[in-house]
């Protein structure tokens, strides 16, 4: 089977990365060669692209700013990363892309979804991704769990409404597109999640 590009989204918290993790190791066993990655970031210079973003010394950076800094570093990722394994027919797992953008620069920051649509046709051409896995995940919970890790960036000192209208955003997109996204609920135990994100991976590998 060929490579499939595979994104997880959620708000702050949601258990993404953890899942990520167990995702890997599912698609190994199927004999899949993954490549994982991460958003904002992937690159050397997405990664620095990501330390300007987080960073709270930047509070009050221009909306236009944030979401052309996402994309540049998005661009860098497609080039340099996503693409290239791809084509070499690896899997690639990526903790969030653009989904994430409509979500929150979209939904909590209220930029219209149609200029973001503009730079995703230009960054990104045709590439979509096959599967979207969204863990969905109560605003106070992700944000408790998060919270847990230490010092808050400059994304997870917004207040709670900010992050309401990106949970919003987030489930009205998967709704809309049943074919690429799966809803999971992330207020669960993290084995049960995991059970049902092996069951989404091994009935969507079965479909080929
Ligand atoms: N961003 C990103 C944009 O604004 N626009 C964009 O286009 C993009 C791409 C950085 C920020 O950038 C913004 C969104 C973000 O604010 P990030 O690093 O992915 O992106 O940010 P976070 O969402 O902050 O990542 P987190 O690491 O907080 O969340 P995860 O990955 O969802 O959660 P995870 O797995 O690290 O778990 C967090 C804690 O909860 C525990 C874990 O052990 C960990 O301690 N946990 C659970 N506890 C109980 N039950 C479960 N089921 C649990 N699952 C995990």
């Amino acid at each position: 089977m060929s490579g499939k590009f595979i994104t997880v989204e959620g708000g702050e918290g949601a258990g993404k990365t953890t899942q990520l993790a167990f995702m890997r190791e599912v698609l190994e066993r199927a004999g899949c060669r993954v490549t994982s990655t991460r958003e904002p970031g992937g690159t050397a210079l997405g990664e620095e692209i990501r330390s300007l973003l987080l960073d709270h010394r930047h509070d009050g950076m221009a909306l236009a700013t944030e979401t052309l800094l996402m994309f540049a570093a998005r661009a860098e990722h497609l080039e340099r990363v996503i693409r290239p394994a791809l084509a070499a027919g690896r899997w690639v797992l990526c903790d969030r892309f653009t989904d994430a953008t409509y979500a929150y620069q979209g939904g909590g920051r209220g930029l219209p979804p149609e200029r973001i649509a503009i730079l995703e046709d230009w960054v990104q051409g045709g590439l979509r991704p096959d599967l979207t896995l969204v863990f969905d995940v109560p605003v106070a919970v992700g944000l408790e769990r998060a919270g847990r890790r230490g010092a808050a960036d400059r994304f997870e000192r917004e207040e709670k409404v900010f992050f309401e209208r990106i949970r919003a955003v987030y489930l009205d997109r998967a709704r809309r597109d049943p074919g690429r996204c799966r809803i999971v609920n992330a207020d669960r135990p993290v084995e049960a999640v995991r059970t049902e994100v092996e069951a989404i991976l091994a009935g969507w590998l079965e479909r080929g």
